[in-house]
């Protein structure tokens, strides 16, 4: 038996056992479900829904709550500061009925940014714009610019810089960055041979979130402020379509949230989708799509939360030393107020 034969046998086998140990999660609509214990994203949603807003409405709201909160300083202003101590922000709406995105990458100086991701869905004929040029157009949209650094990203920033820049994510440059700051130029031969992935899971908590209401529209999002001390001018998962999130309101929606460097070469929300729409349920569209990334990067953080076109739902994530339960909220007709759900990792 192939290697790629095992893996598969293995993965029907693990989704097999994981159904059986955690059912699906009742169908019932409408539904909201988000990435973390983001309850207030979770109740603005679903209040959205409640007061007849649509899906798309109910999906900005909900992330941009988390904007607003700067939840768990990963989401929003004031989080994540890069090499310069900037704080950036990705994000993405997409309409599961329409299968139009709007998202936005590298965003400066705007605190809403699935506000603007919205407008690019809105109000241009393009999916993703990116960098200076997008806050440009968020400030031409009516978006107020402002300064995303707070005392609490500068001082991280500040200790990194004493701290020598450590962790950073450069590899194969002089001065050896497992010491030093740059600038760093390309060296050859490596410098850092045996570098692993500066994974530090407190850094990672985007909000992903799948909307379906009662007539099974479904919209899906993303905001997210990446990772700490990243590269300036680095791009997350969160708003590439397939990677962060995927929604298809003839198939399901799924969301992504971890290590995005490496979850986005395998667009595991693209893959959950379809294999809903082939007939898997969520928990084994989830389970699978983390296997994939897995059998590459065995040591990746990262979870995914998947929905389909009735309202059941489901989520998996990859077991790494200090992530071995994933949490997500939940609101149907059936949890009131929304329920915290949790999932072991694998
Ligand atoms: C990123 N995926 O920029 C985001 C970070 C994250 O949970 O999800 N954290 O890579």
């Amino acid at each position: 038996m192939s290697r790629f034969e095992k893996d598969r046998m293995f993965t029907l086998l693990l989704v097999y056992l994981l159904t059986l140990v955690f059912p699906l999660g009742h169908a019932s609509l409408p539904l909201v479900i988000n990435t973390w214990p983001f309850k207030n994203a979770t109740f603005t949603a679903w209040s959205v829904l409640q007061s007849g807003g649509s899906v798309l409405n109910a999906v900005e709201k909900g992330c941009a709550c988390c904007e607003t909160e700067q939840c768990d300083g990963t989401v929003g202003y004031g989080g994540s500061p890069d090499e310069t101590g900037e704080t950036t922000l990705d994000a993405m709406i997409m309409n599961g009925d329409t299968m139009e995105v709007g998202a936005v990458a590298d965003l400066r100086r705007i605190k809403n940014a699935i506000g603007v991701a919205r407008a690019v869905m809105e109000h241009t004929e393009h999916t993703l714009l990116v960098g200076e040029s997008a806050s440009v157009f968020a400030e031409n949209m009516g978006f107020i610019a402002e300064d995303l650094t707070t005392n609490k990203s500068l001082n991280i920033f500040s200790q990194w810089l004493k701290g020598n820049c450590q962790p950073n994510y450069r590899k194969c440059v002089s001065p050896d960055p497992s010491e030093y700051c740059g600038p760093y130029r390309p060296h050859v031969p490596l410098l850092r041979t045996t570098l692993e992935r500066q994974t530090n899971i407190h850094s990672h908590d985007t909000i992903g979130m799948i909307v379906i209401d009662q007539n099974g529209h479904m919209a899906a999002g993303t905001s997210t402020n990446g990772l700490t001390h990243k590269v300036p001018g680095r791009v997350g998962d969160s708003p590439i379509i397939g990677a962060g999130a995927y929604v298809d309101s003839s198939a399901g929606g799924a969301a992504a949230t971890g290590d995005g460097d490496v979850m986005m070469r395998f667009l595991p929300s693209y893959l959950a989708v379809e294999l809903m729409r082939a007939g898997a349920d969520p928990t084994a569209a989830c389970v699978s799509a983390i296997s994939r990334i897995k059998r590459h990067h065995s040591e990746f953080f990262g979870a995914i939360i998947c929905a389909n076109t009735t309202g059941h739902y489901g989520a998996a994530c990859n077991k790494v030393p200090g992530f071995s339960q994933f949490h997500f909220m939940v609101s149907n007709p059936e949890t009131n107020p929304p329920a915290l759900k949790s999932v072991d990792c694998f």
